[in-house]
């Protein structure tokens, strides 16, 4: 790899490596790592999965590809030799940013799994201009702008495969680009995005608004953000169905390159739907099957049945798609009629109107698509598909009971240990050897050094120079100082209400309010937020707002900066994530019990040696039976309890308000003079009344306890013997959470590829 990198180095720009820009060694080293990826060997087998979804937010890829391909030390080495740092020179790669969270940060560790267990799985998605916009912020509010990420030299690899793409109303031609994805130490599978060849990148006005109607010019340019009220737009079916439709091609092209009777297609190939966003491939496979190839329409949804599974990841109402039949009837009218021979076909089975495809109003149920014609359904945490199981869908439940599995979610070790904590890496290497680096659950044998003075020791001084390299960053890109002897308390994540990035706020209010009054806390705090939020979503957009004019208040305000420090990081992403998670001493998940599916974040701090603070929600329940109670902490109302003031529409946050002087005061302090005179009124005002008159996500039903188990997780730090303890036990009983030992469940159960 050395000797690639001198010549291309040498081609490209005829003079030495000493002389070079970190730009020009960027290039240099994608075209050298792009060659040595040339070289590697496809993975084949009988039987090839296809995970098709809407997001893969991969992040950058220069540090994870030269670690799978086994290079990275020789490149950093070789790059330090000449006095150049490849940390400095991955800086130079833009992000592509075609994810919203979760979701799509879990297809890019699952490519990442697929590859590194040798099994044979490509991803299907879309290639997006812009992909999700970025965020800026103007007077403590958020703005969108384009992400411009596409640049000449890319990983993006053109391809000749072109298909017409027929809707209602027109034909556009699609266009495949492929990126490698090649497994640690291992062969490569690809990335399929497809594209609009009559895309036009000026179409884009100022921030992000465009003309919605010019679906050829449009159709890539951005990913939707993840949010209701915009959830009716055309043009979002329109990409779904080009996504499938493109999808499907490329499936049935590839059996029969390789010769494989289509007739067979569950044997050779299986198709995991990654949430309701890709369902329409199931009527359009049953569509090419029947009008190209001499299926019955029998026959056709018999084996697409047995081909295609389905992942949710949600058991908001809100979120499951429900397409209005006239949409599709306008986008895809070739799908109507299968759409609705699939309705009658359940309808004739089924009398329950819960169960149906297309309801009363004519909306099209996406999800009940998928769990009648697919073999699998599973939930992405214990709790979540317990949920499912018991509440959600549990009319599907009892027809199916054993199409319903669970697959708790997993992250890829490689991005979020080997790659972001090379410090890390390097100190379990020294003390339990290099084998968890391929199975993840001997990161178990840490325990041995459970009471090891030094091995402890390494663990926080490792910690205390993440926090010094993340306050270095947080200065100069933000603008705030902060003290690496503080406690970094950590929320990241996407800004949802149920999330409750507003009872967080509401904490630092409190602490904020007992400082002036004169209780400092025994060890300094820093607070650390990063979310973007969907900009149609009102109240989200308040809520950035508050913490911005939090954060204002606090770090202005000399009696309390000493003690306390807000910074809300602007454009949230996974770089930014890869920075802050090893530098984190308290992990923030406390979602409203019941709402986060699972949540993933979660487990790449406690990868990285932070205590998670939450509620028994999503993964955060089974992280609490891996470390025990003494290694975590727990708080708020259990899910059952939750899920019953929902049926009984018995929870008044008023009430809450009015009984508890300390949530009146934090409260109240939205609206007061001193965030008044730094705030938006309307913006403030509104938070304030939503919180008082509506709390949907029952932010006031927690928030006392809140307090209390963080003031005591607070505490607990000073205690420094029992915090490092508590930091070594998260680290070692992180191996549940390799995205490795996911994939292998979902190989042994559902896939069956091997
Ligand atoms: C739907 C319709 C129209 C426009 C956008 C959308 C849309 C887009 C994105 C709906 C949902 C999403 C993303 C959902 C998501 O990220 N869910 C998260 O998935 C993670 C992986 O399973 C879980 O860990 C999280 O708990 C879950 O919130």
């Amino acid at each position: 790899m050395k000797e690639r990198l001198a010549l291309e180095i040498k081609n490209l720009y005829g003079k030495e490596i000493e002389n070079c820009t970190n730009e020009e060694i960027y290039y240099a080293l994608l075209n050298a790592s792009k060659a040595l990826l040339d070289e590697k060997p496809v993975i084949e087998g009988e039987k090839k999965v296809y995970y098709i979804s809407a997001e893969f937010l991969i992040g950058k890829l220069m540090s994870n590809n030269l670690i799978n391909l086994g290079v990275y030390d020789e490149v950093a080495e070789f790059l330090a030799s000449k006095g150049k740092s490849l940390a400095e020179v991955e800086e130079v790669e833009p992000e592509p940013s075609l994810g919203n969270g979760g979701l799509g940060r879990l297809a890019a560790c699952f490519l990442d799994s697929i590859a590194s267990l040798g099994l044979p799985g490509d991803g299907i998605g879309l290639n997006y201009h812009f992909g999700l916009f970025k965020q800026v912020f103007e007077n403590k509010l958020q703005t969108a702008e384009k992400n411009e990420w596409i640049e000449k030299q890319s990983w993006l690899t053109k391809t000749d495969v072109t298909y017409d793409i027929a809707f209602g109303d027109r034909v556009v031609k699609s266009r495949l680009y492929d990126i490698d994805v090649v497994g640690y130490e291992q062969g490569k599978n690809k990335l399929h995005l497809f594209d609009i060849e009559t895309i036009d990148e000026s179409l884009v006005e100022d921030g992000i608004s465009f003309d919605k109607e010019k679906i050829e010019k449009n159709l890539t340019l951005f990913l939707y953000p993840d949010d209701s009220d915009e959830a009716g737009n055309l043009l979002r079916i329109y990409q779904q169905y080009f996504m499938v439709a493109s999808g499907a091609r490329l499936i049935l092209d590839e059996m029969k390159a390789k010769g494989q009777d289509l007739h067979k297609m569950n044997e050779y190939v299986t198709i995991q739907i990654n949430d309701t966003h890709p369902t329409m491939v199931i009527p359009e496979l049953i569509r090419i099957l029947t009008k190209e190839e001499g299926f019955s329409t029998e026959e056709a949804v018999s084996v697409v049945s047995k081909t295609c599974a389905y992942t949710n990841h949600t058991i908001l109402a809100e979120a499951l798609e429900k397409w209005p039949l006239a949409y599709l009837e306008k986008v895809v009218p070739q799908l109507v009629p299968i759409i609705k021979d699939l309705d009658r076909r359940i309808k004739k089975a089924y009398p329950d109107p819960k169960v149906q495809i297309i309801d009363e109003t004519n909306r099209v149920h996406m999800a009940h698509i998928d769990i009648h014609f697919g073999y699998s359904v599973n939930g992405v945490a214990a709790i979540h598909t317990e949920i499912l199981k018991d509440t959600e869908l549990n009319h599907f439940y009892k027809l199916y009971p054993n199409k319903f599995n669970n697959k708790t979610n997993g992250i890829t070790f490689r991005r979020w240990l080997l790659s972001c904590n090379k410090e890390l890496t390097a100190l379990l290497q020294e003390k339990i050897g290099a084998g968890f680096k391929k199975d993840a659950a001997e990161l178990e044998k840490l325990l041995a050094f459970k009471d090891d003075e030094a091995t402890l020791d390494a663990i926080a001084a490792i910690k205390k120079g993440k926090k010094e390299a993340l306050a270095a960053h947080i200065a100069k890109a933000e603008g705030v100082e902060l003290d690496p002897n503080s406690v970094y308390d950590i929320q990241i994540k996407r800004l949802h209400e149920y999330k409750r990035q507003q009872m967080n706020a509401l904490y630092i209010i409190h602490k904020y309010l007992e400082i002036k009054g004169g209780k400092k806390p025994a060890t300094p705090i820093s607070f650390i937020f990063g979310a973007k939020a969907a900009p149609a979503y009102v109240i989200a957009q308040d809520i950035i707002h508050l913490l911005l004019v939090l954060q204002e208040i606090v770090n202005n305000d000399p009696e309390v900066s000493p003690y306390m420090k807000v910074v809300m990081v602007e454009n949230y992403n996974v770089s930014y994530a890869e920075k802050l998670i090893p530098a984190c001493d308290i992990s923030e998940q406390i979602s409203l019990a019941s709402k986060e599916a699972s949540g993933t974040g979660n487990m790449k701090f406690m990868l990285n040696g932070a205590v998670t603070l939450g509620t028994s929600d999503g993964a955060n329940v089974e992280i609490h039976g891996l470390v025990g109670d003494k290694n975590i902490y727990i708080f708020g109302e259990k899910s059952d309890t939750v899920i019953k003031h929902y049926e009984k529409a018995d929870y008044v946050s008023k009430d809450f308000y009015e009984k508890s002087p300390v949530i009146k005061e934090a409260v109240d302090f939205i609206v007061s003079k001193q965030a008044l005179a730094v705030g938006q009124k309307e913006n403030l005002e509104r938070l304030y009344n939503e919180l008082l008159n509506k709390d949907w996500f029952m932010t006031l039903l927690d928030l006392e306890d809140y307090i209390k188990v963080k003031d005591q997780a607070f505490a607990d730090y000073k205690d420094q013997a029992k915090w490092k303890r508590m930091s070594l036990v998260n680290i070692a009983k992180a191996g549940f959470f390799s995205s490795d030992r996911t994939i292998a469940e979902y190989n042994d159960d559902i896939w069956k590829l091997r």
